[in-house]
C-alpha cells in the first residue's frame, strides 16, 4: 500500500506538472537560442570605441538591437560644444585617418539627410549636442540600419563630425571634418 500511495494520482498529476515545467524551461531556452542566432533577432549588441583624430580615447557608442531598430546609447568627452553630426560609415575602420571609414552605408544610393525628400541614407542620424564642458550624454535610434549592414564583410564604423549636420545638403549635411570613429564590434 506505501508504493501504491507514492503513485497515486496527486502524485502522479504532479509528476506530470513538473514534467511540463521542465519541458516549458527546455522550450524557453531552445527559443532564446533560436532569437541569438538569427537575423531578425532582438538581442544583437555593437560598441564602437571613439578616438579623436590624435588617438586619445573620448567615449563609447553602443547599439542595442530592439523588435525595429537600434537604440544608440552615446557617451563621449572632449569634444568642442555645441551640434556635430554623427553617421554610421560603411567600412569598418579608423586608420590611417578617419577616412578610411568610407561614406555613409547607402543601399539604396538615397541621398544623404534625414530632411531631404530624397533621403535619407541608411547611415544617417539625429546630431549630438556637447555640453559647456565638452561631454555627451544622448540616445539615439535607427530603423535602416540592421546588424546585417552593421557586421556586413568590411563591417561598420561610428563618425563624429566637426560641426552640426543640416540634415539637407550633400553629401553630409555640411557637417564638415571627422573628429571623432570608432569601429562597431559585437559586445
Ligand atoms: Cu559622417
Amino acid at each position: 500500500m506505501m508504493i501504491r500511495d507514492r503513485f497515486s494520482p496527486a502524485r502522479a498529476g504532479m509528476a506530470a506538472l513538473m514534467l511540463a515545467l521542465a519541458l516549458a524551461a527546455v522550450a524557453c531556452g531552445g527559443f532564446s537560442v533560436s532569437v541569438g542566432t538569427s537575423s531578425g533577432g532582438t538581442d544583437a549588441r555593437l560598441t564602437a570605441r571613439m578616438q579623436n583624430a590624435a588617438g586619445d580615447s573620448i567615449g563609447t557608442v553602443v547599439m542595442q538591437e530592439g523588435s525595429t531598430g537600434f537604440l544608440m546609447t552615446v557617451m563621449l568627452e572632449g569634444l568642442e560644444p555645441g551640434p556635430h553630426g554623427i553617421h554610421i560609415h560603411a567600412i569598418g575602420s579608423c586608420s590611417p585617418d578617419f577616412k578610411a571609414s568610407g561614406g555613409h552605408i547607402n543601399v539604396d544610393d538615397k541621398q544623404h539627410g534625414l530632411l531631404n525628400p530624397d533621403g535619407p541614407d541608411n547611415g544617417d542620424l539625429p546630431n549630438i549636442y556637447a555640453a559647456a564642458d565638452g561631454t555627451v550624454q544622448a540616445e539615439l535610434f535607427t530603423t535602416r540600419a540592421g546588424p546585417d549592414l552593421l557586421m556586413d564583410d568590411d563591417g561598420s564604423a561610428i563618425v563624429v563630425h566637426e560641426n552640426r549636420d543640416d540634415h539637407m545638403t550633400q553629401p553630409i549635411g555640411g557637417a564638415g571634418g571627422r573628429v571623432a570613429c570608432g569601429v562597431l564590434s559585437a559586445g
